[in-house]
């Protein structure tokens, strides 16, 4: 048990395998990263923690979380460390992660925040935002300044408060000052993520200043990535294990899987960790994967989700032990890697079964309505775009239809036991407003115009098997 029991100092942590392999004073930070929520905690963080323990740099991470101050009171307390649980078949496993240096909340300081972002020293600008935090207008891949955060940057970009503003701005601090720009790393669900981002950032900076724009395209790169790992939000159970494991209370720690992947192009501006040390892979191309993940796992797991979840399903381990919803997941599956490439090394059945495995793992909490969360931001990568790729090419297109039925019903804020809920989307009061009333699925796709690619809005099939299922 440590001085004060609570995890601040590595001298307190015992026993010594808990330990990161290496001294964090001696590493600088080169990284800073945008939102330092559970999935980074449990996933960059870590790999970057085994990077430095193999190969050393100056490559820790200053967090910057953009409004919460929870995670920065509870990380800073602890000068940065956390305990990271790995929980599955093995039991429970866990490890002292001392990559984050601090974390500084934008909304208190600013200026701090801004002279990590433009620090020579810092070389990767990470970030775990999700989807709707960027504000890109996915269909024409520029900036949607209607976006309240564009908006507002757009009008005050010496000010910024949303990502792209932050990112733009800081890089035009650095050009005038003469400093390298650096890579920005976008590790959000989102298809080519590392495109998207590089598309939003030179059209925000485009509209101030066109010469910044093509600096920015000159200097800085964007490579894409997949991000894989299973991270449910911290419960009283995660205290009390980690307490047990470590006889430290720690109100930072994380659980997670056991399973992590990392695929990553390999196109880094400025230098970057030995992050292969630590199991991630280097490509030239991650589309095929990050198309994988997002069609088969994530696609599966939104649609369990609004049904799990609607049917008193409260986790995912839940649903897989449901009377019928596992054949619907294997099926959706089979349906997603229908629409998929060949993708050489991996045999997408055998993808399909592991992820069931991980799905069913008793011993994480993974809350369907934490997955259900900001569906309109979801379906096109997930379910709209497959969908798409399976009517072109004649396949079965009833699985998509079902997942889309079934957010559909979830936007009804009603489950099948009669219990009302928050939608927590961030179009919902739309939603809210214009599905009141409407009565079958064509009324929804019309309404909900901008969501469905056209070619969809055009289908009668699509929408009668829609309507069918409702
Ligand atoms: C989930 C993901 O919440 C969600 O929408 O589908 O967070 C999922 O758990 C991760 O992408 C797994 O890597």
């Amino acid at each position: 048990m440590g001085k004060h029991g609570r995890l601040s100092d590595l001298s307190d942590i015992n026993p010594a395998a808990l330990l990161p392999g290496y001294v964090p004073d001696q590493h600088k930070s080169g990284i800073v990263h945008l939102g330092p929520g559970a999935f980074h905690r449990a996933h960059q963080a870590a790999y970057t923690d085994a990077a430095l323990a193999a190969s050393g740099g100056d490559w820790r991470i200053t967090a910057i979380s953009l409004r919460s101050r929870q995670v920065a009171d509870a990380m800073n307390a602890q000068n940065g460390l956390y305990t990271l649980i790995e929980r599955g078949t093995i039991g429970a496993k866990a490890r002292v992660i001392a990559s984050i240096e601090r974390v500084i909340v934008m909304a208190d300081h600013a200026a701090q925040a801004m002279s990590a972002l433009v620090d020579p020293a810092t070389r990767i600008v990470s970030m775990t935002v999700t989807e709707k935090a960027y504000g890109i207008d996915r269909q024409n891949n520029c900036v949607d300044s209607d976006h309240p955060a564009n908006a507002a940057d757009l009008k005050s970009p010496s000010h910024p408060t949303g990502v792209i503003g932050l990112l733009v701005e800081s890089l035009r601090q650095r050009r005038t000052a003469g400093s390298p720009a650096f890579t920005v790393l976008c590790c959000d669900n989102l298809p080519d993520n590392g495109v998207l981002v590089k598309a939003g950032v030179l059209d925000f900076a485009r509209r101030i200043d066109p010469e910044l724009a093509d600096w920015i395209g000159d200097n800085a790169t964007f490579p894409s990535t997949m991000v894989d790992r299973i991270t449910p939000a911290s419960s009283f159970e995660t205290y009390s294990i980690c307490q047990e494991l470590t006889g430290q209370e720690d109100r930072a720690c994380i659980e997670t899987e056991e399973f992590s992947q990392w695929v990553i192009e390999d196109n880094f501006a400025n230098g970057r960790p030995d992050w292969e040390s630590a199991g991630a892979l280097f490509v030239k191309d991650v589309a095929p994967f990050e198309k994988m993940k997002l069609r088969m796992l994530n696609g599966a797991h939104s649609m369990l989700a609004y049904c799990g979840y609607l049917a008193d399903c409260t986790y995912v381990r839940d649903v897989m032990t449901h009377q019928h919803l596992p054949v619907l997941v294997a099926r959706h599956m089979k349906a997603a890697a229908a629409t998929l490439q060949p993708l050489g090394g991996i045999d997408y059945s055998d993808y399909g079964a592991q992820l069931v495995e991980r799905f069913k793992n008793p011993a994480l909490a993974h809350e369907t309505y934490q997955i259900a969360m900001d569906g309109t931001e979801k379906l096109p990568q997930r379910l709209l775009l497959p969908a798409v790729d399976a009517l072109q090419a004649k396949q079965d297109l009833r699985p998509f239809a079902f997942a889309v039925a079934a957010w559909m019903r979830y936007c009804q804020g009603l489950t099948d036991s009669g219990v009302e809920y928050d939608l927590r989307d961030p179009r919902q009061a739309e939603i809210a407003a214009k599905l009141n009333g409407a009565q079958t699925a064509s009324d929804i796709i019309r309404l909900l115009n901008d969501l469905f690619p056209e070619i969809l809005k055009d289908d009668l099939q699509w929408q009668e098997t829609i309507e069918e299922i409702l």
